[in-house]
């Protein structure tokens, strides 16, 4: 654990409402306030009898204030979608209060469940594309519906936030980034960085050259040994020294710390870690890995964890050590900045950094560090994520790696590095990325909150439905991206071909937001077309020296392998040989052990 580290509070920090604060009223409105009105009234009017009544009523007197305001709050609901003309979201009725049954089923599917199989079961038991889990009294839409999703994301874009409770959790790491501004902040961040994307910067591929070939040595080392390698965490070294190199031009080369050794790991928190619990990076990857842990714990727990961090914010220290260390690298390109102004130099000497390009826009060191972590969170696990997925189906359907590897030899030989135009040729190539995200999209779900005021969204069912105000709305892609009734009876399997079929396109054409693994809208992923090239990059380099992929589910750590019960259960879940899980993105539950077959030429 780091040492109390000292840091200066950021200017944004100061407008952040305090977590602790809101869940105390919170706690206070529906824990102390009923029995205490109740106390107060059989004082009121029985007088101080010292009997047990007033203490039963005032103990009631919680339930019932809960039950009944829920039930004023439904139906003032069903009036107000009745004026809209509009038809209310199909609530889930438990059999418990506050569907705590159905919470329960919640946590139990998140735990040992197929990744998300409960929210599709729900949506199946209700007939529906978009239900309200009323989870302890409170709503919560989740929907699958491509329709709902294009409102939230584009055609309504506007109404939306990412709300609250996203920001409770988040703020003090990701402050003014652009993954967490609102409004105007938003517009010009995403305006100031735009330009980075434009397609001659990456079309410059020499910064995965290097990084590549690394992580390859590693995997080829290792077969050489006959030996299997987690690429879950090869795949996430990869893509974190490859962000921060492009991101800061500073390489944290994790690549070069000791890997995890077959057959000495256990479960981690989303991966295997080293059963003597030691990994060696340095000081700033920790802390990074530390908080992302955190955050996510947050999000797993609603909206009380702040009940667990009543007395110390579990970010903090981790935070401290990741500003601390970016401070003086964003100082040192401001100086280079203000010199080569001073020299009369006009554009900064490497723009194809993302620092120096943002240090050449903006002098605040705060937002830039902000900028910073956002673009390594949001590049990091999403890319690692579908490369993983990439291989992991390699193993699992050899013809599929076949093809694909016969496209790139027959495009580009055994050696030579593919450039831009190269890759948008690969037909296959793409496909296979297409569908790999199509399966396992990198971000499965997507929240925001509405506004103040209720909403008519325009969903695939024959009504419009009404839309609580100030309500989070999950969008959970994996399941819509399976949905039979759009993508056929084979939605389930992995089958790139699909993506050949003039058909597929199409109708994807036509129904945007049957497919959007990198969302869609105004704030459809920034970094789409880089994520891309960097994957398709690797995956060419990947398949010029190896041939075949198998998995070893002998050195998956204990309670990672897919459950006997799953065998001959529907859909994706009785074919599965690894245990996706979500943590934010999506990831294999103690990575993905395999060995690769070197083509030795
Ligand atoms: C396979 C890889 C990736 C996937 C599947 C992916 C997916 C997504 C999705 C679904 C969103 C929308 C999130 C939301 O609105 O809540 C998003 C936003 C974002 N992505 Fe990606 N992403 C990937 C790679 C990258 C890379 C490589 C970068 C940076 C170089 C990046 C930068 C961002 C940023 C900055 C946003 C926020 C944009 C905004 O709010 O305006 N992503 N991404
Ligand atoms: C891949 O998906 C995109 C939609 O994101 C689509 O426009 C494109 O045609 C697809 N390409 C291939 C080759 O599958
Ligand atoms: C499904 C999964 O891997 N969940 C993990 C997410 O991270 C927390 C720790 O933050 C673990 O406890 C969970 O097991």
């Amino acid at each position: 654990m780091a040492s109390e580290q000292k840091r200066k509070i950021t200017a944004f920090e100061r407008s952040i409402p305090d977590y602790r604060r809101r869940i105390l009223v919170s706690l206070a409105k529906a824990l102390f306030l009923p029995p205490l009105f109740s106390l107060a009234a059989t004082c009121i009017f029985l007088g101080f009898a010292l009997s047990p009544f007033p203490v039963l009523l005032a103990m009631l007197s919680i339930p019932i204030t809960i039950s009944a305001r829920s039930y004023l709050s439904l139906r003032a609901q069903d009036r107000a979608a009745k004026s809209l003309d509009a038809v209310v979201i199909p609530r889930v009725k438990g059999k418990w209060p506050g569907n705590l049954d159905v919470a329960l089923r919640v946590v139990k599917s998140f735990e040992e469940g197929y990744v998300l199989q409960i929210f599709a079961d729900l949506l199946r038991e209700y007939d529906t594309t978009t239900v309200n889990t009323r989870l302890f009294w409170d709503d919560q839409i989740i929907t699958v519906d491509e329709n709902f999703m294009k409102f939230v994301s584009a055609t309504g874009f506007s109404h939306f936030e990412k709300g609250i409770l996203w920001h409770e959790r988040i703020d003090k790491l990701l402050g003014t980034g652009l993954f967490n501004a609102e409004g105007e902040l938003w517009k010009t961040g995403r305006a100031t960085t735009r330009p980075f994307f434009a397609k001659e910067r990456i079309s410059d591929f020499e910064i995965f050259e290097r990084t590549t070939a690394h992580a390859l040595d590693l995997f080829a080392s290792r077969s050489r040994d006959d030996l299997p390698i987690d690429v879950q965490d090869l795949m996430s070294r990869f893509t974190l020294d490859s962000a921060s190199e492009f991101l800061f031009g500073i390489k944290l080369d994790t690549l070069s710390q000791p890997l995890t050794v077959p057959g000495k790991v256990k479960l981690g928190p989303k991966g295997s870690v080293p059963i003597d619990g030691a990994t060696e990076f340095d000081e700033f990857t920790e802390a990074f890995e530390r908080v992302a842990v955190v955050i996510t714990r947050r999000g797993t727990q609603g909206n009380t964890w702040p009940l667990l961090e009543l007395f110390e914010d579990k970010t903090e220290s981790s935070i401290a050590t990741i500003m601390n260390w970016m401070e003086p690298v964003v100082e040192r390109a401001l100086a280079e900045k203000d010199s080569r102004k001073r020299a009369g130099v006009e554009t900064a000497a490497n723009e194809n950094v993302f620092l120096d390009f943002l240090a050449s826009r903006t002098d605040d060191v705060e937002h830039i560090r902000y900028e910073l972590i956002t673009y390594l969170i949001a590049s990091r696990d999403t890319t690692a994520s579908l490369l993983t997925f990439v291989m992991y189906f390699f193993a699992m359907y050899p013809a599929v790696c076949d093809r694909l590897r016969n496209e790139i030899l027959a495009a580009l030989g055994s050696e030579r590095s593919p450039t831009y135009d190269a890759l948008r040729n690969l037909k296959y190539l793409r496909a296979v990325l297409n569908e790999t995200l199509r399966l396992f999209p990198s971000a499965p779900l997507i929240a925001r909150t509405s506004p103040n005021t209720p909403l008519v969204i325009p969903a695939s069912q024959q009504h419009a439905l009404y839309f609580p105000p100030r309500t989070q709305v999950m969008m959970v892609s994996l399941i819509l991206h399976r949905r039979q009734d759009l993508w056929g009876e084979d939605a389930h399997e992995f089958r790139p071909e699909r993506w050949l079929d003039p058909a597929t396109t199409a109708k994807v054409d036509t129904t945007p937001f049957m497919y959007c693994p990198f969302s869609g809208g105004p704030r459809i992923c920034i970094g789409q077309e880089f994520a891309l090239n960097q994957a398709g990059f690797f995956v060419v380099k990947l398949l010029q020296h190896f041939k075949a992929f198998r998995l070893a589910p002998k050195f998956q750590p204990p309670g990672s392998l897919p459950p006997a019960e799953w065998a001959g259960k529907p859909g994706r879940q009785g074919v599965e040989k690894i245990f996706p899980a979500i943590n934010f993105t999506i990831h294999s539950k103690g990575g993905v052990w395999m060995y690769g077959d070197l083509d030795d030429k």
